[in-house]
């Protein structure tokens, strides 16, 4: 099961687009359970586009969909900062959807997830059909999206759906 966290990418790598890029990061310490944990924060993009948005873009080991599946799960520990849009948070990512063409097809949108603000890390799933993963979402294979404030991100995974 590829995943990934600051200094611990199996199978997941997080990609890193320098400011005013479209999807800039950088690693932060936090505390977290009385210890110091690493984990990985947006940095707003500058000027490019909508200054709002927030992107963070992962490249998925090609080996994990050797085949074609009909789905993965994609699960993500996270917190948003303070002023996030509260339906803002979701998936974008590289399908081989039939219905969809071009652009739609390489930026497939999830459902976003109802954020809860609260102390401590949430956990969103999303289900991601007919995923292709061959490098289209501007150069990665899925990025996690939200407006308004940062992703604060502390492990992702991915597993074939049943
Ligand atoms: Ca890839």
């Amino acid at each position: 099961m590829p995943s990934a966290k600051p200094e611990e990418e199996l199978g997941i790598t997080a990609g890193n687009f320098a400011p005013p890029g479209d999807g800039p990061i950088k690693v932060i310490e936090v505390e977290d359970n009385g210890s110091k944990t690493k984990v990985w924060s947006t940095v707003p993009k500058g000027n490019i586009g909508n200054p709002n948005e927030r992107f963070f873009y992962f490249d998925v080991d090609p080996m994990f969909l050797y085949d074609q599946v009909d789905a993965v799960e994609l699960t993500v520990i996270y917190r948003l900062g303070p002023n996030a849009d509260a339906n803002s948070f979701g998936v974008n990512y590289d399908s081989y959807c039939p219905a969809l063409k071009g652009l739609d097809q390489a930026f497939r949108g999830t459902k976003p997830q109802r954020v809860e603000q609260k102390d401590g890390w949430n956990v969103a799933v999303f289900q991601l059909p007919e995923p292709r993963f061959e490098n289209r979402s501007n150069g990665f294979d899925f990025r996690l999206v939200a407006t308004g404030d940062e992703i604060i991100v502390k492990c992702i995974s991915l597993r074939i759906s049943k």
